[in-house]
């Protein structure tokens, strides 16, 4: 090719160069923006599926509430289950995979940059576009498993936009997961072997795979429910058909899913139990190990969420053994977590408190969920407000909490600004009290019989003041989120500035400065053992005690413990590109298309979301030079 029809065809597809403001946002590649992004965004869907929970909480803080509509309430706890677990767990998880996981490894960016915008791109499509449909009071309404045949049957368009809004954020996650598992099994610094890996990569990884496998299975179930509701095919929604299909398809993905939701929050707390009580990890391999065993045994036990629907006894018991083994590898991590405590100095920072809340907390969640999986109890819990008490201790006490302790353990090497500790320890406080007083009575109410998914129960039946309780427990959380948010904003402009290793960290991203420079590594580092930048920092005597290694020795060997972002070297990173931007915005416009029977806007959409894609597919690897 000439360099005369080079220039040509850059000049056709220009790429973005921006590097501050709006455009630079919306064309960024940048691993660490993206992650940002991610992070803000599921903030926003968190305060807002907050919203909807105190709306709830509202309706049914007394008997015959009076608050919400029957309609409303089912449009409204059907959008928190999606919101919490699609819109802020998920993408919660991503924001950390996204920023620190490449990091961690001692890359520069992930495998495929424009990929990853996509992945980010797409995800809020499908957020906005999910979230659209309450303007016309439509939105979904047959709870977050979505069960078959009333999600066929359900007038109106909500659970249209449900099936189409889960496989834009099919979409989205799944070249994710691809992405990252191309990063983690390619993008290695000299030296990463797998057993070298942080925990945190480590449970990245294993959550990939069950995102690559877990999500077809759901979106075949999607298109299937999406075609028995626009075009009357009969999978689910006729006399002929199975009606239990669509459950064993939504809970092979469903149970999976519960685990993506869960492992991220455990990488995080492996990683900052060890800091925090300067030991290394007790166990690193069972960990590791026991992770991937969940990653395996999360298959095998979807139908403990079917108990009640006769599958019968040996199906049953067969359900029953594998839900009770798998508690195992679970029960294994948290012997681990507390041998890591064990005789360390421990250091109760707001990180720490997090993930010692985690642990507490996701124990009872864990201890109730065993008591499920003994079929004759199940039969008396299923659908009261027992299993809603249940998956809040892990949802809640488990992913969330766990999720805080890495937003406040990476906030420094995000920001480069210190969270106010005295804040910090308020938040955590105030959550794990309205947190307890929430769903602890939740227990309470559902074995005395309180249906879950009931927008009003009646007087005199004993559930008045568990009720209450809770409501007023939901209103403590809220006042938590908000300390949260005071702390953001008050540590921004006055905050104590972080330094590169503020917490005397074990891996690689306290290595580089705070915040990291868009290349992350100046120089890529070569590792050299498990917990590389601590065995830089400290050598043990002879009785066995940490001794920090003299300054003047780590430079010598090389070792230098920060500084490794100096000076560039002309470090060539990947361009910026409105592609990936183009090619998402397509796909909630198909969704409305469709939702609306309006299949010209769908194949407008459709061909938005080509065009994005071809022209990605052609833009010249580098912006111009000129
Ligand atoms: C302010 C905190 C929260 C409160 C007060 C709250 C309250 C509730 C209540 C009362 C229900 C039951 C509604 C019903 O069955 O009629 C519910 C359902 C649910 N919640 Fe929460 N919740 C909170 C946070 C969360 C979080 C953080 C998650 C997940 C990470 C979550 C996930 C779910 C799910 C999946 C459902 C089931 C929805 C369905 O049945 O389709 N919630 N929540
Ligand atoms: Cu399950």
């Amino acid at each position: 090719m000439t360099t005369a029809s080079v220039a040509q065809r850059s000049s056709a597809f220009a790429r973005p160069t921006a590097k501050t403001g709006v455009w630079s946002w919306m064309t960024t590649v940048d691993h660490k923006r993206i992650g940002i992004m991610y992070g803000v965004t599921a903030m926003v869907f968190f305060v807002l599926g907050g919203v909807e929970a105190l709306l709830i909480r509202l309706q049914l803080a007394t008997p015959e509430g009076q608050v919400l509509s029957a309609d409303q309430y089912n449009q409204l706890f059907t959008m928190h289950g999606i919101t919490m677990i699609f819109l802020v767990v998920m993408p919660l998880g991503a924001a950390f995979f996204n920023y620190m996981m490449p990091i961690m490894l001692g890359a520069r960016d992930v495998a495929f940059p424009r990929l990853n915008a996509f992945s980010y791109w797409a995800f809020l499509g499908g957020g906005i576009f999910m979230y659209s449909s309450f303007f016309i009071n439509q939105a979904p309404d047959g709870g977050w498993f979505g069960y078959a045949p009333l999600s066929v049957k359900l007038p109106g368009h909500g659970m249209t936009v449900y099936a189409l809004g889960l496989i834009i954020l099919g979409i989205s996650s799944t070249v994710a997961a691809v992405n990252f598992l191309t990063t983690i099994v390619n993008m290695r610094a000299p030296g990463m072997s797998l057993m070298r890996m942080p925990v945190f990569v480590w449970m990245t990884f294993v959550v990939q795979f069950l995102l690559v496998f877990a999500l077809p299975v759901l979106t075949v179930a999607l298109f299937q429910l999406l075609f028995d509701r626009t075009l009357g095919t009969q999978f689910f929604g006729d006399s002929t058909s199975n009606p239990i299909l669509w459950q064993h398809l939504f809970w092979l993905f469903g149970h999976p899913e519960v685990y993506i939701l869960i492992l991220p929050a455990m990488g995080i707390v492996s990683e900052i139990l060890p800091v925090f009580s300067k030991k290394p990890l007790f166990g690193y391999p069972v960990v590791v190990f026991s992770g991937i065993a969940i990653g395996f045994m999360g298959w095998g036990v979807w139908a403990h969420h079917m108990f009640a629907v006769g599958l019968g006894p040996v199906a049953n018991t067969a359900f029953a053994l594998s839900t009770m083994f798998i508690a195992v590898p679970t029960g294994v991590k948290i012997f681990n977590w507390i041998g890591t405590l064990w005789g360390g100095s421990i250091r109760f920072k707001t990180p720490m408190l997090f993930s010692l809340g985690f642990i507490a907390m996701f124990i009872i969640g864990g201890l109730s969920g065993v008591t499920h999986a003994i079929v004759p109890h199940d039969y008396q819990q299923t659908d009261t407000y027992y299993i809603v008490a249940h998956f809040h201790y892990v949802l809640f006490g488990g992913a969330i909490f766990g999720l805080f302790a890495g937003i406040y353990y990476w906030w420094p090497k995000i920001t480069g600004k210190l969270l106010d500790e005295r804040v910090g320890r308020l938040h955590f406080w105030l959550m794990l009290i309205g947190f307890n007083l929430t769903f602890a009575p939740f227990h309470i109410l559902g074995l005395q019989g309180m249906a879950r998914r009931t927008y009003q129960y009646p007087k005199n039946y004993g559930f008045d003041f568990w009720n209450l309780v809770s409501t007023v427990g939901a209103f403590v959380i809220a006042l938590s989120i908000l300390t949260f948010f005071w702390n953001v904003i008050k540590t921004r402009k006055r905050g104590e500035t972080a330094g590169a290793d503020p917490w005397d960290g074990r891996t690689l991203e306290w290595t580089i400065p705070s915040p990291p420079p868009e290349y992350n590594f100046a120089e890529i580092p070569v590792v050299h053992a498990l917990d590389d930048f601590w065995h830089r920092k400290y050598v043990e005597d002879k009785e066995g005690r940490l001794v920090p290694v003299p300054a003047g020795a780590q430079e010598a060997a090389g070792h230098a413990t920060e500084g490794y972002g100096g000076d560039d070297h002309g470090i060539h990173m990947p361009s910026q590109s409105y592609m990936p931007l183009i090619a998402a915005i397509g796909l909630p416009i198909v969704g409305w298309g469709i939702t609306f029977e309006q299949y010209w806007l769908a194949i407008v959409g459709g061909v938005v979301t080509f065009a994005g894609l071809y022209a990605w597919a052609l833009e010249p690897s580098t912006e111009e030079l000129h």
